[in-house]
Order: C-alpha cells, then structure tokens, then sequence
C-alpha cells in the first residue's frame, strides 16, 4: 500500500467524508478564496490524491496549485468539473462513478417525460390549489406513450433511457458523436436534424467544453412549439437563455429539467410556467444508487493506493 496525501474538494457523502479522513488522513480544502489561497501556498505541495465530486470536481487553478497531483477520484459520472485536458496532459489519472446510476437517471429522464407530457406535477398544483372543485376538470395533455423521441448522446444513461420507452411504444433516434454500434435506432447526422424529426428530446450527453451549447436556438426551433425539451444530463449542454425566450414565447411545447446552468439558482421566469417541471439535480438521488456511488469512489481510491490503478478511469 502506497503513502498516499489525500485532498478532499467540496463536500462529499458522509460515509465517504468519514472513509477518507479515518483511512486515508485526507485533509479538506478550505471553502473561503483567501484561506484557499493560502492554504494551497502552503501545502499544494503535499497532496498526490484528489476526492471530489462532479459538483465541485478540480478546475484549472486548483490542478494548476498542485503541482504533484497523480490522481483525481470523482464522485459522480460527470466530471465537467475537472479539466481532464490539463490532467491527461500532466499524466493525472482521473475516475468517476459510471453504470450504478444509469439506472436512477433514467427512472427520472422517464418520470420527467410522463409528467411534462401529461402535465401530472401541475395537475398536484390543480388539486391542492382546491380548483378541481372550483374549476371543473383539468385541461387535456398529451399522449406519453408512442411519440417519436430523440435522444442526444447514446451512451450508458441515454440507452437505458431508450430501453425504458421502447417500453411506452415510443419510435427512437439518437445523435452522438458517432452512430452506436449494435443499436436499431435511427441515428440522425446532428442536433438539429434529430430535433427536426422528434417530438420530445431528451439530453444525455456529457457535459464539458465539447458539448456546451450544444442545444441551440436552431434546434429548440426545430423542436417546435408541440415539442417538448428533458435535460437530465448538464445545464450546459442546453443553450438556457434560448430555452427560456422559446418557452415564454411558445416556440416550445414545455420542458423537464433537473440540472441548470449555474445550479442551485433556477431562471426566475421558469417558476411561473405550468408547462416546465423543475427538479433539484436529484437524478442519482436515491439511497441505493449513492451507496453504490460511495462504494465505487472508494473502491477507486483503495486502488490507487495499493498500486496506483483506478477501477474505473476516465479515458482520454
Ligand atoms: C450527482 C451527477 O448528483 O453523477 C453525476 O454526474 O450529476 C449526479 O449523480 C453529482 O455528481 C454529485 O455531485
């Protein structure tokens, strides 16, 4: 087992805070920029490990202050917030949490796409506010089941998305960087072109500097005022000032979001429309899948320690 000096970046899960500070010493950066900065000035030195989450992750300057950094344990599947170009450039290998949540996030892409087409959070609102009785029945939705569904980014979460409504007789296509291979689904060239030919979209596709914006006004346009827009994957994947002008305009249908561009703060105009479901990023959010996440971010460091491996690496 190697001597490892472990950093810890932002809050992390208990079990896995309490792991880190009893087995491996690890030490937790400062939260405030001037005890950070002096901190840094003083130990950067030190740390060969990091353990972060995607929320918070080991952005430029902080890889930048550690100048002996070997390792970046990522709590989450998403790893944005690390600048994986820097790492792989200075040989850092970095880990995340794939598959154990493929599962969850795809329960909430399908729970987000049964309730902005039915409208079924709304209608909870209809009924508390007391206008069932006061106002008669509440107003008509759109069929779920067996609409067209494109998907953006056919990887692990995005197929099981698209196994979940094969379920609900949806027809499916994706767009990715490239066709996947042993898919039936039809696969469109771009963005726009997948949008142009669904009725609902579903974003799954990895955040990071090669998909920001990747949803733009052309294809929100393209999804057109019956369409609807589910983000379970990064806010930045989605143009958001487009994606608010289109629904206060109508020239989108609705929207189900769990993640935002600069989350916790949600566009204060979303919150008036009825025809947008707003979750917390919770899509991992269960009891289960973070047990799993937990085991699998220290199973990453446990490797690493004893013969500087990863189970679970990231790969340039
Ligand atoms: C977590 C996620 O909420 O795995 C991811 O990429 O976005 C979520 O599962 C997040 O990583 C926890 O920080």
């Amino acid at each position: 087992m190697k001597n490892i000096a472990v950093l810890q970046v932002g809050p992390l899960m208990p079990v896995v805070q309490e792991s880190i500070t009893k087995d491996y010493g690890a030490v937790r950066l400062p939260d405030g920029q001037e005890e950070r900065a002096e901190f840094l000035g003083q130990h950067g030195g030190t740390f060969d490990v990091a353990v972060t989450s995607g929320k918070f992750g080991v952005g430029t300057d902080l890889m930048r202050a550690l100048p002996n950094l070997r390792a970046v344990i990522n709590f989450g599947v998403g790893y944005d917030t690390t600048d994986v170009a820097q790492a792989f450039e200075r040989g850092i290998i970095v880990s995340n949490t794939p598959d154990v949540l493929n599962d969850c996030v795809a329960d909430t892409a399908v729970a987000l796409y049964v309730d902005v087409l039915r409208g079924i959070s709304a209608a909870d609102r209809f009924v508390r506010r007391g206008d069932w009785l006061s106002k008669g029945n509440f107003p008509l939705a759109t069929k779920a089941s067996g609409r067209k569904v494109g998907i953006l980014g056919l990887g692990r979460i995005g197929k099981v998305i698209a196994r979940r409504l094969e379920g609900f007789d949806c027809e499916i296509s994706y767009h990715s960087r490239n066709p996947v291979a042993g898919v039936d689904y039809r696969y469109a060239a771009s963005p726009r072109e997948l949008a142009a030919g669904c009725d609902v979209l579903i974003v799954a596709a990895a955040g990071g500097p090669g998909s920001t914006g990747l949803v733009d006004t052309g294809v929100i346009d393209a999804l057109g005022p019956r369409g609807y827009l589910i983000n379970i994957a990064r806010g930045s994947v989605v143009d958001q000032d487009a994606l608010v002008d289109a629904l206060l305009s109508g020239k989108l249908g609705g929207a189900g979001l769990d993640v935002f561009v600069d989350e916790p703060k949600v566009p204060q105009d979303l919150l008036e429309l009825e025809n947008v479901v707003l979750l917390p990023h919770l899509g991992s959010g269960t009891h289960e899948t973070r047990a799993a996440m937990a085991d699998l971010t220290l199973a990453n460091l446990r490797s690493y320690s004893e013969d500087g491996s990863l189970v679970t690496p990231v790969h340039p």
